[in-house]
């Protein structure tokens, strides 16, 4: 061998092994990356579908009563099945893995509409989906469940309290770690260290021709609420929490006017304070058919109310939240759109019925409710129904036409027009945070 073969064999060797050693080093930086960075935390995704009022259309949608109701109370009601069939198409592509429902599954309390919207959730659950629902005021002892073959309607089953927990057995009540036993409210676990506590504020009166609108949680179950919130927090646990009825007011006033009162829960105040000292940071409700968000501070503590809004009223939404392990929570909102409806786009035809019929009815109800003239209650009317469809979509402002109707209300010199001219300006007028695409931190 020459030297220079010599050199050259032994450049080669040391070039292996400079080379491996790189290669070990490359190994070594790289297991290194991978124990000091963890995973993204992907988040828990949680679909919110609210006051879903599934009436069976095989019911029948006949006579004077059935468009009576439509006009005391406009909502998409004729088109729920097509409405709600795409609402389960959507949330069941979606990366969801919890579906929350905070309450009105059904029109009226039906039995039948219970048990098929039961086989709905189920089908939900099929493709994956855990979910869970809470009662609202229309499903638990409803004395108007009727079906609508023609005049008169008829009178048909409904379900008592103990029958609503039966048919949702797989959807809370059957999963539930503890149960209040003075109301249908319950605690699930959606994961090892993070639980849901459903919250019945729902009042089950008989013998009442209309159920009740308001909402109220009795001291049992209120005592119930605070107890399982200080068990989470001696156990490290996070809480969601999730009711029919508002539990903070959403618009200033909200639980003052006459029409809106019924949307928060009685002595909200006082339930709102004891629930945010006891550590609940978060609350999904519905209700009012809003896409709303509003905190409620008390010391350093704080919680969000997030309202959702109604597929049957516009803008028809669903919503999309995600809550991450550094507490941070994340909301995006979605809206149905593709329905088939006469003239073909259903978010303009959604728009359109909800703005007729509220400024028929509020018209009606300024007539005869609160003795306004009929000349400006015809002038008002669209004024208020426009401040509903702004407040219903979220992010709402006041507009030009509103200002003006507020600046002629004042100067009439009469309580009812200036109490108009109020409702008008607190239903334009959001209370922050935004209401339909955040990032809160918990
Ligand atoms: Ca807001
Ligand atoms: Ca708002």
């Amino acid at each position: 061998m020459t030297r220079e073969q010599k050199y050259t064999t032994t450049t080669g060797i040391l070039g292996h092994i400079l080379a491996i050693l790189s290669i070990l080093t490359l190994f070594a930086a790289c297991s290194e990356d991978e124990s000091i960075v963890e995973p993204a935390d992907p988040g828990l995704r949680m679909a919110v579908i609210s006051d879903l009022h599934y009436y069976d259309p095989s019911l029948g949608m006949e006579g004077q009563e059935w468009q009576m109701g439509l006009f005391a109370d406009p909502k998409l009601l004729t088109e729920n099945a097509d409405i709600l069939s795409s609402l389960f198409t959507s949330v069941k592509t979606s990366d969801a893995e919890v579906v929350l429902v905070p309450g009105d599954l059904t029109k009226d309390g039906e039995k039948h509409n219970h048990e098929a919207m039961a086989a709905f959730l189920r089908s939900l659950e099929s493709s994956g989906k855990k979910v869970f629902v809470v009662p609202g005021n229309h499903d638990v002892n409803n004395p108007v469940a009727k079906s609508f073959h023609g005049d008169p309607a008829v009178s048909i089953p409904g379900v008592t309290p103990s029958e609503f927990a039966q048919i949702y057995d797989e959807f809370g009540y059957g999963e539930a770690t503890d149960r209040d036993p003075a109301s249908l409210s319950y605690v699930a676990a959606l994961q090892p260290d993070l639980w849901l506590i459903a919250i019945d504020g729902c009042v089950y009166t008989t013998g009442e021709e209309t159920p009740p609108t308001y909402g109220s949680i009795s001291e049992a179950t209120a005592s119930w609420v605070v107890s399982k919130l200080q068990e989470a927090k001696s156990q490290n646990i996070r809480v969601i929490a999730m009711m029919h009825h508002a539990l903070v007011e959403h618009f200033t006033g909200q639980s003052t006017f006459p029409v809106t009162a019924e949307y928060v829960v009685s002595d909200w105040q006082q339930r709102a304070s004891s629930f945010v000292q006891a550590g609940m940071k978060i609350l999904f409700s519905g209700h009012f058919h809003a896409n709303d968000v509003v905190s409620y501070a008390e010391g350093s503590n704080t919680l969000y109310d997030i309202s959702t809004g109604s597929p049957l009223s516009a803008p028809c939404p669903w919503r999309l939240a995600t809550l991450y392990k550094d507490g941070r929570l994340t909301l995006d909102t979605r809206t149905i759109t593709n329905v088939s409806v006469p003239g073909g786009n259903f978010p303009r035809y959604a728009t359109e019925y909800l703005t007729t019929g509220m400024t028929n009815l509020v018209a009606y109800m300024l007539v005869n409710d609160f003795g306004v003239p009929d000349e400006l209650a015809g002038q008002i009317a669209p004024v208020v129904a426009a401040a509903y469809v702004a407040n219903y979509a979220g992010d709402e402002e006041m507009d030009t036409a509103s200002e003006q109707a507020v600046t002629m209300l004042n100067s009439l010199g009469d309580p009812t027009a200036a109490l108009l001219a109020q409702l008008i300006t607190s239903m334009r007028t959001d209370l922050p945070p935004a209401d339909n695409a955040l990032s809160i931190t918990l």
